[in-house]
């Protein structure tokens, strides 16, 4: 039969669903709980889109664990994911931004067969530029815990390579949800408003193995360590056939916004560790780990500048990480300057 692109759309669902078959051991359970993360993600679009409407943006008068003035929509968003995963019954714990400490699953809300996972996330990120209209976005990370666990800070303390899914949804011009489930694949899915359905839009996203944008806040230059500050001006000042050829400079200062042009168009992230944060601002849970998650899937790298992002053990939930993401060249240029210096050269 002729395939109706129109009448035969792939949606996130039935896409995950197929990939997953592929896996023997898969249960669906994945499935399911990708369900309740999209009803989150449909949620707060709609929150996003009626923002200014509602008057939902300015402060909510609380301040979040992170001593950030608490926005309304933070709080919403928040509320909404965190009840939506407790109703998958697929949850045993979760972090998010939002919340001081792991969120515990009672067994009640949790289905008593099949897979239980941790979901660690920032339900809106970037949320310091709602007023101004810029994209932000959801990010989050899934773990599998291990059968007949409780939910319990160890499920979530683990390298970045033990996810099994990763993805984040930006709330820009459109609705854009971008996931792996690891193997080498990303996709991107638009969602489509008149039928509440997240699209396969963008199928197997690779990255560019090397880029022509550079993405950082420049504000921050004075406080950068000698390794940041030779690559950046090297990408200034490099020169191709003894004419001058720059990277352009990008930085939207919302990670969402920011990551996803990168996957796209190719170049280089980064949020490094500075005399002004010293380990950088990105948290390792729910910014670091799902992002060099998508990246690495994409075909691209995700370093601190001393080891690979997914390799680190974070001993705390809302420890942070300097980190470098993007194109594997690119990356792997920055790498080199680092290794250089560490060396005392
Ligand atoms: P800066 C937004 O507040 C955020 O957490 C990330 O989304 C973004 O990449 C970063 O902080 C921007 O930080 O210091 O450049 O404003």
């Amino acid at each position: 039969m002729a395939d109706h692109t129109q009448t035969n759309l792939i949606t996130l669902s039935r896409h995950v669903l197929a990939e997953q078959r592929a896996h023997k051991d898969a249960t669906g359970d994945l499935t399911l709980l990708l369900v309740s993360i999209q009803l989150g993600c449909k949620f707060v679009a709609t929150c996003v889109r009626k923002a200014g409407i509602v008057n939902l943006t300015g402060l909510a008068g609380d301040t979040n664990v992170q001593g950030e003035d608490q926005k309304k929509l933070d709080v919403l968003a928040n509320e909404i994911f965190i009840n939506s995963l407790r109703s998958s019954g697929k949850v045993a714990i979760m972090v998010s931004e939002e919340d001081e400490d792991v969120i515990i699953v009672s067994a009640k809300d949790r289905d008593p067969a099949g897979h239980a996972y941790a979901v660690v996330f920032d339900p809106l990120d970037g949320s310091s530029n709602i007023e101004a209209g810029v994209s932000i976005g959801t990010i989050f990370g899934i773990y599998k815990v291990a059968p007949g666990s409780t939910g319990t800070a160890k499920d979530v303390l683990r390298a970045g390579r033990d996810m099994v899914c990763a993805g984040y949804c930006m709330y820009g011009s459109s609705t854009s949800l971008v996931l792996s489930t690891g193997n080498g694949s990303v996709s991107g899915y638009t969602l489509d408003t008149t039928i509440g359905e997240f699209i396969l839009t963008h199928p197997n996203i690779r990255i560019p193995p090397r880029g022509k944008i550079y993405s950082i806040n420049e504000g921050n230059s004075v406080y950068w360590d000698a390794a940041c500050t030779e690559y950046f001006a090297a990408l200034k000042t490099r020169q191709v056939d003894g004419k001058p050829a720059p990277y352009s400079a990008r930085y939207v200062g919302s990670m969402v916004a920011d990551v996803h042009r990168t996957i796209l168009y190719g170049g280089i992230f980064a949020y490094p560790a500075d005399k002004k944060s010293a380990h950088g601002k990105l948290r390792v849970l729910y910014e670091c780990f799902p992002m060099a998650f998508l990246v690495e899937n994409a075909g691209g790298r995700a370093t601190t500048g001393a080891q690979r992002i997914l390799d680190m053990v974070p001993t705390a939930i809302h420890q942070r990480s300097p980190i470098f993401l993007g194109s594997r060249d690119d990356v792997t240029d920055l790498e080199a300057c680092y290794a250089k210096h560490a060396n005392g050269a």
